[in-house]
């Protein structure tokens, strides 16, 4: 089964290149890769299960199979390695430069730098606040959306009791934390949920854990819910809560985003009370605007994945076919 899908995978890559290798080759003039289009990806770093979904679906689409020479940065989250891989790009001569971006701000100066090398940059995942007309498109999910999905499930099922809420952040300036907070605020707005404490978990299981002990300390039983702007914070925290002698699901609830393997896994085991999901698998897309873009193609300045959300008996019935 899972050799039938590879080798689809590979037959669509082979007639992908077949179909467009030659114009792409020839529009981007094939500065340093032969006749492979060479990409510069500025991931942000691997800090979730989603992270490593994403970058794996990247390095697929960008594979030689495909026509591309793809050169890989991950900065671990640190704003400052992040534009460095970028100027770095630049000097390389790349033929166009992917950034998933660890936070919004920063971007002014290295995209005119980019522009004026008429180096063409493609968004994935991450939002940036710059002027839109220094990047050529963006692709990714929609944060405010998730947050909102998340904060009405907790509207509907705790909104008319008292019930006191701790929040585990994503890293701080990142444009899902932002909107996620954004969004799911909006949606428990006039109801009884109270948010006694948030704090960045920076989108990982140990920062997390860590998080989650000090409200643990802070507040004991009085935490009735946990929104967790992603599953890897999620799962860190159920750790503490397990350790803390109280039972996730059951004494506090759990909200989270993103839906990966370990974290639908816990919401079928009842650890995790709902999950609204973020698609991680935006490799052919973004290779998709890539292509259109070198090609002088139009392409719209904004695209947005979709998104669905599962209880417990939806993430039963997904689990088996889930590829991340
Ligand atoms: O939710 C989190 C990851 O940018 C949407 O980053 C992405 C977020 C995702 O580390 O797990």
């Amino acid at each position: 089964m899972k050799k039938k899908t590879l080798s689809g995978v590979l037959l669509a890559g082979a007639l992908a290149l077949a179909l467009t290798g030659c114009s792409s080759s020839s529009e981007s003039g094939g500065n340093g890769g032969g006749d492979l289009v060479t990409v510069g990806f500025a991931q942000t770093g691997s800090e979730s299960g989603w992270r490593s979904a994403n970058t794996e679906s990247m390095k697929e689409a960008f594979s030689e199979a495909n026509g591309y020479k793809l050169i890989f940065n991950a900065a671990d989250n640190k704003p400052e390695a992040q534009i460095a891989a970028v100027h770095s790009f630049i000097n390389q001569g790349v033929d166009a430069i992917v950034i998933a971006a660890v936070v919004t701000t920063g971007w002014d100066d290295v995209l005119k730098e980019a522009k004026d090398a008429g180096i063409p940059v493609i968004l994935e995942d991450r939002t940036i606040d710059a002027d839109p007309s220094l990047y050529a498109a963006w692709y990714g999910d929609d944060f405010e959306k998730e947050g909102e999905m998340a904060g009405e499930w907790a509207a509907t099922n705790f909104g008319d009791t008292p019930t006191n809420m701790v929040v585990l952040e994503g890293t701080t300036g990142s444009g899902p934390a932002i909107d996620r907070a954004t969004g799911f605020d909006k949606a428990i707005e006039g109801t009884q949920i109270t948010k006694m404490d948030s704090q960045t978990g920076n989108f990982t299981r140990a920062d997390g854990k860590t998080v989650m002990e000090g409200f643990l300390q802070k507040y004991g039983d009085k935490i009735d819910l946990l929104f967790a702007h992603n599953d890897d914070m999620a799962l860190g925290a159920i750790d503490a809560i397990k350790a803390a002698g109280l039972v996730p699901g059951e004494d506090i609830k759990i909200v989270s985003i993103d839906g990966v393997h370990d974290g639908m896994q816990a919401l079928a085991n009842g650890e995790i009370n709902y999950i609204v999901e973020c698609q991680p698998l935006l490799g052919p897309g973004t290779e998709e605007l890539v292509k259109k873009v070198l090609a002088g193609e139009d392409v719209p300045k904004q695209t947005f994945a979709v998104d669905g959300a599962f209880d417990q008996e939806q993430a039963k019935a997904a689990l088996p076919d889930r590829k991340y």
